[in-house]
């Protein structure tokens, strides 16, 4: 068993015991296991055979350890098999859903002996939720809507999830003696958000080798077909793999045909087939004779068209722009200087400042904003207006500490119900940048959340919209508000709009992006980290930036500190559109100081002759 596998277990007696209502300092300690086991770089197998190494863990005490001892040598324990047989796994997966945490689930369980999701789905429907002690009509609206959700992905697995493991499997076919080249394809290669399932394509080597290394991987539990040009498996996950070994004269072609997606394709092959030639996954042929095959741009140069990155291969128009020659410069990982979206353990994220400047340091960023909850999110530790202002001390502190780097004082503060912000505007002046977010009343009706949301992006401090529909891909649907008028009120604002880079967020998706940019947006691409770890999910966001088209220029945190820093606070000085909207002081305020910038004040050399505000806001 991985560190994985044992933390899920320790997760899963957590949230069974919370649902049976036991000890909360019981269901505490199963949880923070979970999470010391996931964070250790050793595996738990080395440690069980060193005395005493497991009980030197924080939060593992002897009756933990026993428990990973159990998990190690027999894939359980008997505390988790009793459980298992009081507690559906069915059950467990309902606190997944949006809406239903542990104490429902409780409910749920104990008065309607709900076990599966058919019946929770069945209960639902006939209206027997809405009466039960903490429901209502609202939370058994949210269930069925929860459980749509999530049928609608069923069976498709995120792509950050499946990243690692996919990339093993690529890397011990291409270990094969005399292997030449090996491709992740299908909407792996499209980095779309999820994938149905994975397509490797092999080309060099011996066949019969090649398909044994790759039947017999570690996380294969079922080989579904196995023969000389293709193999399928089944992963531990669930996932299906295909396997193909091609001749290297048509890899290209197979490639560009498992790439995808289907209708990019059907689109290309129309096109061959006006030329009176065919386009399949061996090759471009005039009748018998082989016109392109072994790579993709040859295939591309053939029909007339530039090559085009595997993101933009969705009939969304990337066919005219290559046979333009006006294909986008798509944004890479290494133009992006800087993250703008993280928290620590001032509010609810698990490492220390500190801990985050260093890691940041580590990836390369020039600079960062560390972004606390604010109070409307009590839960998360969220600051208040006087927790803001001794913030900006622990900041300018950290400053002090680590001076290769340009930190921001940031906060993430809540949009309220109304559109109004969580803090008022003199505290947000205290900011060098604000996100701000929606993290509540997440099912308002279209014409109430978009209010919401134009009345919160004219604050004039406001810098970036976090995790802006707020969707959870596979449990929660995005606020309903009209993406078209909140991307124009961006792009008229100058406040950019975030790609969080989250596996289950990356938010803005693909086509609201490319909505946005149309219209004119900018964005930042950020990973809202909560641990050291996650920081390196940028990558992800990456990719859903490309597959929107977005190009180094419209994304803000790819510039370099000192015209980053040369531009923030500009939208803070101009002059209000709606004065009548604002309360008077923060106008005030903003005409008698300027903007505190800080950390501006480290750069060597000041940013010469600013351009104008307007100016400034827009890039592209
Ligand atoms: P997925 O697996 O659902 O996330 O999506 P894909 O795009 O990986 O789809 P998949 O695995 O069914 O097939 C891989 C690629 O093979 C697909 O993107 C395009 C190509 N392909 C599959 N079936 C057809 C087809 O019927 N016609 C054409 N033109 N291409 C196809
Ligand atoms: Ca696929
Ligand atoms: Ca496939
Ligand atoms: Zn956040």
């Amino acid at each position: 068993m991985s560190n994985a596998d044992i933390a899920r277990i320790l997760e899963r007696i957590a949230i069974r015991l919370d649902i049976e209502g036991a000890n909360p300092f019981r269901v505490r300690a199963h949880k923070e296991a979970a999470r010391i086991v996931s964070e250790q770089g050793e595996p738990m197998s080395a440690m069980v055979s060193r005395e005493g190494a497991l009980e030197a863990l924080p939060g593992i005490g002897k009756d933990l350890a026993q428990k990973i001892r159990d998990l190690v040598a027999t894939g359980s324990t008997p505390m988790h098999d009793e459980l298992k047989a009081r507690i559906p796994d069915e059950v467990v997966d309902f606190t997944e859903l949006q809406g239903l945490g542990p104490k429902r689930v409780r409910t749920l369980f104990a008065e309607l002996q709900i076990r599966d999701r058919a019946g929770l789905e069945a209960a639902a429907k006939a209206g027997r939720l809405k009466g039960l002690p903490g429901f209502g009509e609202k939370v058994e609206q949210n269930v069925l809507k929860a459980l749509a959700t999530a049928s609608a992905w069923s069976g498709r697995v995120l792509l950050a999830r499946i990243w690692p493991l996919a990339h093993a499997l690529a890397e011990r076919v291409a270990a094969v003696k005399g292997v030449a080249q090996v491709e992740l394809a299908g909407s792996f290669r499209r980095r779309k958000e999820t994938v149905g399932d994975l397509d490797l394509l092999v080309c060099g080597g011996d066949a019969e080798s090649v398909m044994q290394a790759f039947t017999t991987h570690e996380s294969v539990t079922d080989v579904l077909g196995r023969g000389e040009t293709k193999s399928s498996v089944r992963l531990d996950t669930g996932l299906q793999v295909d396997l193909r070994h091609v001749p290297s004269e048509s890899f290209g072609a197979a490639l560009l045909y498992f790439t995808g997606s289907k209708e990019h394709n059907i689109e290309l092959r129309r096109i061959a087939i006006d030329k009176g030639w065919s386009l399949n996954e061996y090759g471009l042929t005039q009748g018998e004779k082989l016109l392109a095959g072994r790579t993709e741009e040859e295939i591309y140069a053939k029909l007339g068209l530039d090559w085009i990155a595997p993101e933009l291969r969705e009939a969304r128009g990337e066919i005219e722009l290559a046979r333009a020659g006006t294909l986008p410069k798509l944004i890479e990982l290494s133009d992006l200087r800087a993250d703008l979206h993280m928290h620590t353990t001032r509010s609810d994220g698990r490492d220390s400042i500190d801990a985050m400047v260093e890691a940041a340091i580590a990836r390369g960023h020039e600079y960062i904003a560390i972004t606390e909850h604010s109070k409307a999110l009590a839960m998360a530790n969220g600051f208040d207006a006087a927790r803001v202002r001794k913030s900006a001390i622990e900041i300018e502190a950290a400053r002090g500490r680590h001076k290769n780097i340009h930190i921001l004082h940031g906060l993430e503060v809540d949009i309220l119900a109304d559109g109004e912000l969580d803090l008022d505007d003199d505290t947000l002046n205290v900011l060098d940048w604000v996100v701000i977010s929606i993290h509540s009343a997440f099912t308002q009706a279209p014409e109430v959340a978009t209010a919401r949301v134009l009345r919160a992006l004219q604050n004039p401090f406001v810098h970036a919209m976090g995790h802006p529909t707020g969707r959870i891909i596979g449990s929660r649907e995005p606020v309903a508000f009209d993406m078209e008028q909140v991307a124009q009120m961006a792009a008229s604002e100058g406040v950019a709009l975030e790609i969080n880079s989250a596996a289950d967020r990356l938010d803005l998706s693909d086509v609201n992006a490319r909505l946005a940019r149309e219209r004119g947006c900018r964005f930042v691409i950020d990973t809202d980290a909560h641990s050291t770890n996650a920081l390196e999910n940028l990558r992800f966001g990456v990719f859903q930036a490309r597959r929107a088209g977005l190009t180094a220029a419209d994304v803000w945190n790819t510039q370099p500190w000192s015209r980053f820093s040369g531009s923030l606070g500009a939208r803070r000085k101009a002059p209000r559109k709606t004065a009548a909207a604002r309360p008077a002081s923060a106008g005030k305020s903003v005409a008698t100081k300027p903007a505190a910038r800080p950390a501006a004040e480290r750069t060597a050399k000041k940013p010469a002759a600013k351009p104008p505000a307007a100016k400034a806001r827009r890039n592209s």
